[in-house]
Parts: structure tokens; C-alpha cells; sequence
């Protein structure tokens, strides 16, 4: 594992890689002081790398990523796969035909990932929501997108779309390509810089208070939140993923580690606390978890404990 970095390793507020080191069985399980020590790395928004990836994806189904044809159009950075539905998006229409191949593979993919995880996870057993998979079969290096869909700027995960109202976002990639590392950049956790982008400009008070949350908390009892609006907590998250990467000025100046994850390796992390860019790298695949407060062995250093102790008030509905 190859990191350079502008930070001296095991400095206070950045993330940095716990490597798996042990021996543990082919399904994951750990005994339970393990796997709370796991969970309270990735929680406190460090790196957790297994240097070779639990068995998760069989070899064929990797040999029919890798030799799929590359989709014409750049656009669709991810093919994601909803597993309450059973369900993918993000094909072209020129590729309809290999949607049951590619839903079988996310699928098996998917449902191996949680059943691994909930052994070397165990605090987080049954209490998850198993959000979306996906596959990223497009060179990160050099792609175009949108300012606040670039994936190569620092930032903190939020889910425009799909508030977790302080749920956490825990993910897990593996990269499935033979030759070339995936590279990511990290900076500061959230711990570390989210309190002070809360106090800038004020911005906590105004994505909503108490008042706000018991109105939304009303409507939201019977019915879908209104389009639009997010319970205070992903407004939080969502203004400041966008502001980092609108601040050309601290992607620039922000002390940064950087990290290769080489081929065959499978790392996990809270990106709603680890904030990180994607440099480099094609083929990886991700299964995305969203675990509750209630499930957390650090609930106190949860983004949303470290925003509502300054609110002073909730900020979930
Ligand atoms: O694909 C990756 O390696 C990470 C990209 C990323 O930041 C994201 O999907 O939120
Ligand atoms: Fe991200």
C-alpha cells in the first residue's frame, strides 16, 4: 500500500488506514470486541483496508465486468443497483440486453457483502438499511462532470435525493481491476472540520431549528417528506458537500493523504465523515449501508451528534 501524503502519518483530526491483518474465517466472523474495534475506527473516520478482498464476487462474474463493452456515452458515472426493488439504473438504452447479467452479478454481489458484513460488522447486524449498490466502470481519471458531481473534489457524502435523516453512510468498495490501483485523496474528518464550517456564516441556524423540525416531523408522520425539502441534518450535509467543492481555494490549500487501494483489495469507510476525492482508477464495485444512531458504538462522534451539540436542538425529524 502506497500513501503519499502532506500529512504527517497519525495526525489528530485526519483519517488514516487500519490494515486487516489478522486471520479471521471466509465468512467474516470476528469475535465481538474485534468487531466493535472495527466499528469504532471506521466510526472515529479512519480506513478500514482488507489488502485482499473478502470473497465476495465470483471470478466469472469479474471476468464479465471487465469484459463488458464501454458504454458510448461517459455520462452515467455509476450503474447502481436497488436491491428493495431488485432493480438497476444507469444503463444506456444501447445496453438493455445485459441488464439480467448485470442484475444477477449486483445482485449476488450485494447480498454477499451484507451477509459478510454482518459478521466482521456485527454492531451493526439487522439494524442497517441496505442502500444501493453500484459498479464504476469508467476511468475516474480525467472524467467530466458537473461541479457538484465531481467525485476527484474533497468532500463529504450526501445523498441529494435520499435523505438518511442521521443515519450514517458506511461504504464498501472493492476494486475489481486487475492491473491498477483506485486513488483517493482524504483531508480532515468531519469531527475535525465540520464544527467549523457549521459556525461559519452561521449556517446551522439557517438549514433549519426546532420549530422547523417539529413542523416537518408533523407532515412526515403520514406523508413523504415535501419535495424539496430535507429534514435539517441532510440540508446540513448537502450545503456543505456542495460548498467544499465550490471552494476552489480549500481543495487546493487543505492538507491531504493520499492513498492507493491496489487491485484485489476491498476497503470500508463512512464517507459522511471522511472526506475524500477519487484520483484514479476504473472497475470497482461499492455496496452503500445506512446505519442508524441507535446502532452506532460512537454515537457521540456521529456528524449529527457533533452538529446538534452545537444546534443545541435536534436536527432530525
Ligand atoms: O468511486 C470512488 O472511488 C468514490 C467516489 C465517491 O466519492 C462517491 O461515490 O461518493
Ligand atoms: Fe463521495
Amino acid at each position: 500500500m502506497a500513501a503519499q501524503s502532506t500529512v504527517p502519518a497519525f495526525t489528530p483530526g485526519f483519517s488514516r488506514l487500519v490494515n486487516v491483518e489478522e486471520s479471521f474465517p471466509s465468512d467474516g466472523s470476528l469475535a465481538i470486541e474485534r468487531a466493535r474495534y472495527y466499528s469504532a475506527e471506521l466510526e472515529s473516520g479512519h480506513i478500514v483496508l482488507f489488502p485482499k478482498s473478502p470473497n465476495l464476487i465470483p471470478k466469472e462474474d469479474i471476468d464479465w465486468l471487465l469484459g463488458r463493452k464501454q458504454s458510448t456515452s461517459n455520462y452515467h458515472k455509476n450503474i447502481a443497483y436497488r436491491p428493495a426493488e431488485d432493480r438497476i439504473t444507469g444503463l444506456d438504452a444501447s445496453e438493455q440486453q445485459s441488464t439480467d447479467d448485470l442484475r444477477r452479478i449486483l445482485a449476488c454481489f450485494s447480498s454477499r457483502c451484507a451477509e459478510f458484513l454482518s459478521h466482521f460488522l456485527s454492531p451493526y447486524a439487522g439494524k442497517w438499511n441496505l442502500d444501493y449498490a453500484s459498479f464504476r466502470p469508467i476511468e475516474e481519471k480525467g472524467r467530466a462532470a458537473r461541479l457538484r458531481a465531481r467525485n476527484d473534489l474533497l468532500h463529504f457524502d450526501s445523498f441529494p435525493t435520499r435523505p438518511t435523516n442521521g443515519s450514517r453512510i458506511l461504504r464498501f468498495f472493492v476494486n475489481i481491476n486487475p492491473a491498477e490501483s483506485r486513488v483517493w485523496l482524504t483531508s480532515q474528518t468531519f469531527e475535525a472540520f465540520g464544527p467549523r464550517f457549521a459556525r461559519a456564516g452561521n449556517l446551522l441556524a439557517s438549514v433549519g431549528g426546532n420549530a422547523f423540525t417539529r413542523g416537518l416531523r408533523s407532515v412526515t408522520r403520514t406523508l413523504k417528506l415535501p419535495f424539496g425539502r430535507r429534514p435539517p441534518y441532510d440540508e446540513f450535509m448537502y450545503r456543505c458537500h456542495n460548498a467544499m467543492k465550490e471552494d476552489a481555494r480549500f481543495q487546493e490549500d487543505t492538507p491531504k493523504c493520499r492513498w492507493e487501494f491496489p487491485p484485489g483489495s476491498a476497503w470500508m469507510v463512512f464517507t459522511d465523515c471522511v472526506s475524500h476525492a477519487v484520483l484514479a482508477g476504473q472497475y470497482a464495485l461499492e455496496q452503500t449501508f445506512l446505519i442508524p444512531q441507535s446502532a452506532l458504538v460512537k454515537p457521540e462522534c456521529s456528524p449529527l451528534s457533533v452538529l446538534e451539540k452545537i444546534a443545541g436542538h435536534a436536527l432530525t425529524v
